[in-house]
């Protein structure tokens, strides 16, 4: 269960988080054409709390917007400054922010007319993703019998609503065959994302991300790619197959939500030793040292909330 905060923006101002409610004939609700947002806001080591690449997110939003062809009547500034006016009201420390972006009631039919489009910002507490044994650990994951989107059948690159119904049965699929998370091929067969997370393989101290092609351009993923090659690490942006996941030295999911979550065992094959690799814990480290304020380098990255 999400834990209430006091309050949600909505369509320009704060309302009680009870108050923020929507007609059965939401538009997005039927019909699933919406775009949406996953930002972190963490505590830093110096008692302030930052967000985590805000403009980036904001930029990506207006970017699905932009490809769903649907108006934000605000602009990216006015986003911003929300989530930070959100933030503060609800005295939150640390947050997930979920912006949304959706169409109204009005007309019904695959038209949307002039339906109003809608934006509210919901922040709640998220712990770990997939489980705090999992960020330590590692997880189980199952290729999943469902592909990933066709470039031409949903627009991969945008974080748009509908986009998570195949997402839902990938995880579905998986999590009632026992594992914790689902690894999606795309229509060509080869490795492309997770439910809701990017993917890196590692062999002999080389790292790999599949191509951005049909994948959801990550924040993380790029945030991991830019800190990888700091460290002195060769980075591939490369296709490979999921025999390729299998043979790989060490594996690892990552989004917002999941932040750096190791893979211990794919389709019931061990990976590496079966444990975070060096590399994989290295990067998770910094991560969380980046993302807390701890690392001046990487504060150009940093938001703070004041
Ligand atoms: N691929 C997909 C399909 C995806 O949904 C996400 C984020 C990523 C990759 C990683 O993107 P980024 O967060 O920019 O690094 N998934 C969000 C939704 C999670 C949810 O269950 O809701 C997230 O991590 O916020």
């Amino acid at each position: 269960m999400v834990e209430k905060a006091k309050y949600i923006w909505m369509n320009g101002k704060l309302i009680n988080w009870d108050e923020a409610k929507v007609h059965v004939l939401t538009h997005t609700l039927h019909y699933g054409l919406g775009v949406f947002e996953g930002i972190r806001c963490y505590a830093c080591i110096d008692g302030r709390s930052a967000v985590f690449r805000l403009k980036e997110h904001v930029r990506r939003l207006f970017d699905s917007a932009r490809a769903m062809m649907l108006e934000i009547p605000f602009s990216q500034e006015e986003i911003y400054q929300a989530i930070m006016e959100t933030l503060k009201a609800n005295e939150q420390k640390e947050a997930y922010i979920r912006p949304i972006v959706f169409i109204g009631d009005g007309a019904m039919g695959l038209h949307p007319q002039n339906n109003p489009i809608q934006v509210a910002i919901v922040t709640w507490r998220w712990g770990a993703y997939l489980g705090e044994g999992g960020l330590k650990r590692g997880i189980r994951v199952k290729v999943s019998s469902f592909t990933r989107h066709h470039v031409n059948v949903m627009m991969t690159k945008t974080k748009t609503v509908g986009n998570y119904v195949n997402s839902i049965l990938a995880k579905l699929e998986v999590l009632k065959a026992g594992y914790d998370e689902a690894i999606m091929l795309d229509t060509e067969g080869y490795v492309c994302e997770a439910t809701g997370e990017n993917i890196f393989i590692v062999r002999d101290g080389e790292i790999k991300t599949p191509p951005l092609t049909s994948v959801l351009p990550g924040i993380t993923r790029n945030s991991l790619i830019t800190l990888a090659r700091d460290l002195g690490y060769v980075v591939k942006e490369e296709r490979f197959t999921r025999d390729e996941v299998y043979i790989a030295d060490e594996a690892f999911f990552c989004g917002t939500a999941a932040e750096l979550t190791p893979i211990r065992e794919v389709d019931d094959r061990q990976i590496g030793e079966g444990k975070p690799g060096p590399v994989t814990q290295k990067l998770q480290t910094l991560y969380f040292d980046v993302v807390r304020g701890k690392v001046e380098k990487y504060h150009r990255w940093l938001d703070f909330v004041q």
